[in-house]
Formats: structure tokens, C-alpha cells, sequence
């Protein structure tokens, strides 16, 4: 029988974690952080796809594949998060739980603007300002929720 599924998925410039602003973003990159991911998922039997895109439409069919296919998304929108109406509709067909994660406080920062994501309206929880240890507790948030 295949294994339940869960979607990790990446929004713009993350792939530069661990290389840019240290101070705001930590020194951990994507790559670990899919380590991270990996490793709960594997632990508790589930399968897990990790993508990061800097294309809308990209994180858009990701979200339809995952709305037919996931037992639960983590998702990290980035700068998608202030303008990407396409992923908050994508995101808004899906039935599965939601969890939006930003690696730095998105309430805390200089720039007041990026405390208003529009995703939060679609998803069913969020975890802002842990680090990379925020998709670790999204993971296990949605590990627990599946189990019978
Ligand atoms: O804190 C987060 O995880 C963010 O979602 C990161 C986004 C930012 O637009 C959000 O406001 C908060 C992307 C930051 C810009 O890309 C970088 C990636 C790696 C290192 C530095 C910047």
C-alpha cells in the first residue's frame, strides 16, 4: 500500500538560505532543512516531496497535485505570501491540513508589510519566527493529525 504523503514546498529565493542576511535567515540551508523534513517523515512511514520555486505557476500545480494526492502541505509562500492570489485560491481547494511557515517573525521584522500574508487566511495553522525548526513542528503537527 503506498504511504501517506506530504508536500513541503518553497517559495522565492529560498534557496538561498544559509548563504544571505545569516542575521535574519540563520546559516541553515534549504537542503538541511529537507534533511530535517526527511528524517520525520521517514520516522513516522510517510513519503514527503520537498520543492522550492521561484514561479508562481509552478507552486501552483504543486498545490493541485498535493490538493489530490497529500494527507498534509507545509508551505513556506515567501514573497508569495504579499501578492500570490493564484496560491491563495490553490490553496483554498485543498481539503488536507495547511501549514504556513516563515523561518524568521514575520511580525517582528523592519519592513511592517511583511507581517500580512495572505495565505493566512487559507491554511489551517502558522508557525512564524522558529527557524528552521518551524517545518520540523509543521511536519510533526501533520504526522500526529493523520494518525488513526
Ligand atoms: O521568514 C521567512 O521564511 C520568509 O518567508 C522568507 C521570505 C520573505 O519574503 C518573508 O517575508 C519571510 C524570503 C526572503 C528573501 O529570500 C532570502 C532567502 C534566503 C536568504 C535571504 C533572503
Amino acid at each position: 500500500m503506498a504511504k501517506p504523503l506530504l508536500f513541503v514546498l518553497n517559495g522565492p529565493n529560498l534557496e538561498y538560505l544559509g548563504e544571505r542576511e545569516p542575521a535574519i535567515y540563520g546559516t541553515t540551508t534549504l537542503a538541511d532543512i529537507e534533511a530535517m523534513c526527511r528524517a520525520e517523515a521517514d520516522a513516522a512511514g510517510l513519503d514527503l516531496r520537498f520543492h522550492q520555486t521561484n514561479a508562481e505557476h509552478e507552486m501552483v500545480g504543486w498545490i493541485h497535485e498535493a490538493r489530490k494526492a497529500a494527507a498534509g502541505i507545509v508551505i513556506n509562500p515567501a514573497a508569495f505570501s504579499y501578492a500570490g492570489y493564484p496560491i491563495l485560491d490553490a490553496l483554498k481547494m485543498c481539503d488536507c491540513p495547511i501549514v504556513e511557515v516563515h523561518i524568521s517573525n514575520i511580525h517582528r521584522r523592519d519592513e511592517v508589510w511583511r507581517a500580512n500574508s495572505l495565505m493566512s487566511a487559507a491554511v489551517t495553522g502558522l508557525i512564524t519566527g522558529l527557524g528552521p525548526h518551524g517545518y520540523v513542528l509543521a511536519i510533526r503537527y501533520l504526522i500526529e493529525k493523520h494518525r488513526p
